[in-house]
Parts: structure tokens; C-alpha cells; sequence
């Protein structure tokens, strides 16, 4: 082959990737936002940040929970407005602000109270559900939902509800670790009659540790129907033995990446690289080696509408000039690890403690209080 066609070949790939969302470098924020080191949270070459911590309550009020020693619940989005205060509305939309290589935020839920609220009142444009959700996108700046159900499983309600969000302008994505069937369903259905870059579920965020330990990202994948963005868990003090050190981390990313059927990389979580005093940096560039530095990256539709025909910006030439320059090519494979120690699937709706300990909490200390809360 021609080199000057290959270089063709090579770069529409590329470009292609770009639009698609090949370069998914993501991260999800269990510490308050409030006190995590969000400078380097944004500086470190993440391109998508993951809230982790939010929940509806049964009268369709959106809650932002706190997983932070000092830090509270806080009601953020009540009767159709955002009361989540300036402070953190402000601190919310910096992450995406000048400087920062993030370009997507996202907030991660649990199951409760979808299922009743979808079936009462339902999902219309009038209900305080809706309106909550919409006033909650306008106040953080966000762009997606991301769904962290690990007990419920209603493919039914969570299509509804999705569909609900697309039509205030969320894309919705997952964070399944196991029940594939589930995921299976709830992203065809999503995405019934849509086609990339239009996806309404348009991530699969893959849990490769703890109970998801034993997860192929490639074999999802194919499952799926959707490439994933594999999540391994920083080094910690919560469940050691699933801690991965940026070094290792990098391993296993290019190992998926070699198997094919991702799209990127990403970790759980933040809480604990500040408290174990690891580098934000040293994760960040750990997937330099999956995904080319954000810089590059054309910034993703911000739709205030999303609408599945819309359609993204498309790729300037310059953009593409700067892919081809940056461009060079992907380095060598390896490989992972499994087990899931607790499960949570009998827990109650009732609380976040469910999202809480299936993620694995952080301090035995907290895993402690929820419990005895749960009695
Ligand atoms: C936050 O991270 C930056 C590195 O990006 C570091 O220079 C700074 O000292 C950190 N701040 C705190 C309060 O730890
Ligand atoms: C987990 O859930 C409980 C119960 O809702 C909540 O109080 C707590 O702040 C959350 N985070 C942690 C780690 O305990
Ligand atoms: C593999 C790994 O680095 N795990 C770490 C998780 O946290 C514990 C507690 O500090 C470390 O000792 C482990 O090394």
C-alpha cells in the first residue's frame, strides 16, 4: 500500500475515532467537589468527569449525597429549581472552564425511586422530575447521566427515564459490572433508531474491579453492541487487594486496548488518590497510552436541546492538521485480574448506601455507620 494512503486510512480512522469518542479519559469524583483538588482534577488530561453520589427522592427531588468526612447531603434540585447554592454551581461549572481539559460532566445515580416516579406521574415535561432535571443540568453544566443501578434492573422504567433525559438534553450512560442481559436491553432500547454520534446511551463506563474484577472489556463489547471505557480502582485502603497503581494501570489499558472494543480508560476514584497521596497526574497519563492528549480533542456538542438528529460539530481542518501531527502509533498489550466480595442486590432502595458499598466504600469507618443505618 501506498504510504500516502495508508496516512489516509489512518487519519480518517483517527478523525473518526475523534467524533466518535475514542479518546475517553475519565474519572469519577466520589470526594465532595467542594474539597477535592479540583485544580488538578482538571489538569491532569481528563476529558470526562463522573460525579459520583446522586439519587432522587420519592417526591422527584434530586439529591447530591456526600461521601466526604465533614461534608452533608445536600438537596440540590426541589419543585422545578436548582437549590444547590451558588458555591457549588460555580465549583461545578469550573470544571469545564477555561484551562481545563475536561469536556464532559456527568452525574452518577443509583436506581432509587426511577421505577415509582416513571410509573407516577411518568416522564412528562411537567412533572418535577423532569423540571428538577433540567434546572440541575442548566446550574452544574452537565452533559450526561450516568446510571450506577446495581440492584434494581428495570429495563422498562430505566428506557422511560432515559428517554426522558434525552429530551432535556442528557446523553445517558451506564456503569454495569455485571447482569449484561440488563445493560444489553437498556442500550438497544435507548438506542432504538439512533445511530453514533447520536446515541442516546452512548458509554458503557465498565467496572473492572471488585465485582467486576473479572470483567473483559472486549467480550462486553461485543455483547453490547457499544465499545467500553474499561474502570479500574486507584490504589486504596478500602479493598487493597483491587487497588491499581498508575503503572499498573497503564498495563492493563493497553492490554484492553490491543483486545479491542474500547474506547478509552477510566477510575474509580478520586477520595482515594488524595487520600493516599497519589498523583493525579501520574493516572492521567497513564491514559496517554489509550487515548491522545485532550488538546487535540474536538469539544463534544453542548446542546441545550440534544435532539437525536442533531448531529456534532464537524471536524475543522485544522483539528485534523493537528491529529495528523500529534499522531503516532499505539503502543504494545498486556493484561488483568477478579472477585466481588459483597453483593447488593438485596439491598433496599431506601438509601444511597446502596450505590454507597457496591462501588466499595472507602473507610471501614463509613462502611460501619451505613451499615448500622441500614438496620
Ligand atoms: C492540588 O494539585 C496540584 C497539582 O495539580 C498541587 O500543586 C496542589 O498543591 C494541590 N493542592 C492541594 C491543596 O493539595
Ligand atoms: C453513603 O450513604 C449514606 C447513607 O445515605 C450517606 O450518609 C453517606 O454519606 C454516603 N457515603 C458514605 C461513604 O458513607
Ligand atoms: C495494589 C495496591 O496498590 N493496593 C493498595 C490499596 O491500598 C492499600 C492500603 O494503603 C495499599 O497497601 C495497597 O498497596
Amino acid at each position: 500500500m501506498h504510504l500516502y494512503s495508508l496516512i489516509r486510512i489512518l487519519l480518517v480512522e483517527l478523525v473518526l475515532g475523534l467524533v466518535v469518542g475514542t479518546n475517553i479519559r475519565a474519572i469519577y469524583l466520589f470526594k465532595d467537589v467542594l474539597k477535592s483538588n479540583t485544580t488538578a482534577l482538571t489538569t491532569s488530561g481528563f476529558n470526562s468527569l463522573i460525579i459520583f453520589g446522586v439519587g432522587i427522592l420519592e417526591d422527584g427531588s434530586i439529591m447530591y449525597y456526600s461521601n466526604t468526612p465533614g461534608s452533608v447531603d445536600v438537596k440540590v434540585a426541589s419543585g422545578g429549581a436548582y437549590i444547590g447554592g451558588t458555591a457549588l454551581a460555580t465549583k461545578m461549572q469550573s470544571l469545564k472552564a477555561a484551562g481545563s481539559s475536561v469536556t464532559r460532566l456527568e452525574i452518577s445515580m443509583n436506581s432509587q425511586h426511577v421505577k415509582d416516579l416513571m410509573a407516577k406521574p411518568g416522564p412528562s415535561a411537567d412533572t418535577p422530575l423532569y423540571k428538577n432535571f433540567a434546572a440541575l443540568k442548566t446550574a452544574w453544566g452537565l452533559d450526561a447521566v450516568n446510571n450506577d443501578d446495581e440492584s434494581l434492573y428495570d429495563v422498562t422504567s430505566t428506557v422511560t427515564f432515559a428517554k426522558m433525559l434525552g429530551k432535556i438534553g442528557y446523553r445517558y450512560t451506564g456503569a454495569p459490572y455485571t447482569n449484561t442481559g440488563f445493560w444489553k436491553s437498556l442500550i438497544a432500547q435507548s438506542n432504538a433508531g439512533l445511530a453514533e454520534p447520536d446515541l442516546l446511551f452512548d458509554r458503557a463506563y465498565l467496572q473492572c474491579y471488585d465485582g467486576g474484577a473479572g470483567n473483559d472489556p472486549s467480550a462486553w463489547a461485543n455483547n453490547l453492541g457499544l465499545k467500553v471505557v474499561p474502570l479500574v480502582w486507584v490504589t486504596n485502603d478500602s479493598k487493597p487487594s483491587y487497588g491499581t497503581t498508575a503503572a499498573a494501570a497503564k498495563t492493563k489499558f493497553q492490554g484492553w486496548k490491543a483486545k479491542g472494543g474500547v474506547v478509552g480508560g477510566g477510575y474509580w476514584n478520586d477520595y482515594d488518590i488524595e487520600k493516599m497521596g497519589l498523583s493525579y497526574k501520574g493516572y492521567g497519563d497513564a491514559l496517554a497510552s489509550t487515548a491522545p492528549p485532550p488538546s487535540t480533542l474536538p469539544r463534544p456538542p453542548q446542546p441545550q436541546s440534544w435532539h437525536p438528529s442533531m448531529s456534532l460539530t464537524p471536524t475543522s481542518s485544522a483539528t485534523m492538521a493537528a491529529v495528523a501531527g500529534a499522531w503516532s502509533p499505539p503502543p504494545a498489550p498486556k493484561q488483568l485480574k477478579r472477585s466481588r466480595a459483597r453483593t447488593t442486590d438485596t439491598l433496599p432502595e431506601s438509601s444511597w448506601a446502596e450505590t454507597n458499598r457496591s462501588h466499595g466504600v472507602t473507610t471501614k469507618p463509613q462502611m460501619d455507620s451505613i451499615e448500622s443505618a441500614m438496620q
